[in-house]
């Protein structure tokens, strides 16, 4: 079904738990700290208001482990069966990862909240889709609204862990009047304000520190210079044994360049025989990377000025080949001069 406002949703949503023996709220398949501060929010209103058993799933890393409830998560692979109702949050069924697909493909019910541009209400028994949304736990804070769920400071921080994470620390350009007086109001309720922000939005391993300085010592530049891109290969990888998260940000530090208007972070995975790479990409100009994302492959995708997408290849020839010319030709259709 399309989109519902937000009143209509958060009564359908209460009112389907209610009837709910197991719920499941999940995110995609690489955690981050919306999606995670989304889903623990809304599992602790859910089992104030129901008594439903609530299932959060997910791949809990270095950086979210304090959290509160984040002990609570249940790895992917471990997640069992049958579930009434199944939840995304913060991105789409498409995203799952494979030890979730199933399971959520074969809950009863299935429901999507979520701020991506390319996330679709369509096939879902319940959706609130809001692209104008900065997070998704901006989104659930107004669910949490709708039910007046009073915010305590666990509240408060899951949801702060969620806003923090998709502005950016509140630098991105998603930044909204709304999310800083949302931000307000999530100190007051008992938020640590700047713990929360630094773990969210800047803090590193000594793992991830030594990949930012690799990545950035190498970075070249296209495009007249209003392109840059920072390569991680699998080998760096192992040598200075990254975790999830250790990458995160490293697309942002390329961003913040005067001159430049699209950062790419290309990543190595897959095998020697099967090459895949996955591409962060950020716009602070007028480039839709989120189009340009989709056009790459279909499953690629996010917001206008934060995308990704992961394409088969040798990382070299598909920067290339395909990626930078697809770039260019996004620059050169913009209007001159900003
Ligand atoms: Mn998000």
């Amino acid at each position: 079904m399309p989109s519902s406002p937000v009143p209509d949703f958060a009564r359908a949503l209460i009112g389907l738990v209610r009837s709910c023996r197991r719920v499941l709220l999940t995110g995609p398949k690489d955690v981050d700290g919306d999606s995670l501060g989304a889903c623990l929010a809304l599992a602790t209103a859910l089992e104030r208001l129901s008594d439903a058993q609530v299932v959060v799933a997910a791949d809990v890393g270095w950086r979210y482990r304090d959290l509160p409830r984040a002990g609570d998560c249940v790895p992917d692979a471990e997640v069992r069966g049958p579930f009434d109702l199944a939840v995304v949050l913060d991105g789409d069924r498409r995203r799952l990862s494979s030890d979730i697909a199933a399971v959520f493909a074969s809950a009863s019910h299935q429901a999507v909240i979520d701020h991506h541009r390319s996330t679709e209400g369509q096939g879902y028994d319940l959706a609130l889709v809001d692209a104008t949304s900065a997070s998704t736990a901006e989104l659930v804070h107004a669910v949490l609204a709708a039910w007046q769920v009073p915010l305590d400071a666990d509240l408060a921080c899951l949801l702060l862990t969620g806003v923090a994470y998709d502005t950016g620390g509140f630098r991105h350009t998603n930044t909204t009047p709304q999310t800083l007086r949302l931000v307000a109001d999530l100190v007051e309720a008992g938020a640590d304000y700047s713990p929360v922000v630094v773990r969210t939005a800047s803090e590193r391993r000594k793992a991830g520190l030594l990949l930012l300085g690799h990545t950035l010592h190498g970075a070249s530049f296209h495009a007249d210079d209003r392109v840059v891109v920072g390569v991680v290969r699998r080998a760096k990888l192992a040598e200075v044994g990254a975790e999830p998260g250790d990458l995160d940000f490293i697309v942002d530090q390329l961003l913040y360049v005067q001159g430049v208007d699209v950062a790419i972070l290309a990543v190595e995975r897959g095998t020697d025989a099967q090459p895949r790479v996955k591409l962060s990409l950020r716009s602070r100009g007028g480039t839709n990377v989120c189009a340009i994302a989709a056009a790459l492959d279909p499953c690629g995708g996010g917001h206008q000025r934060a995308a990704g997408v992961v394409l088969e290849g040798q990382l070299d020839a598909v920067l290339a080949q395909r990626v930078l010319p697809m770039i260019q030709q996004a620059l050169d259709s913009l209007p001159p001069a900003r």
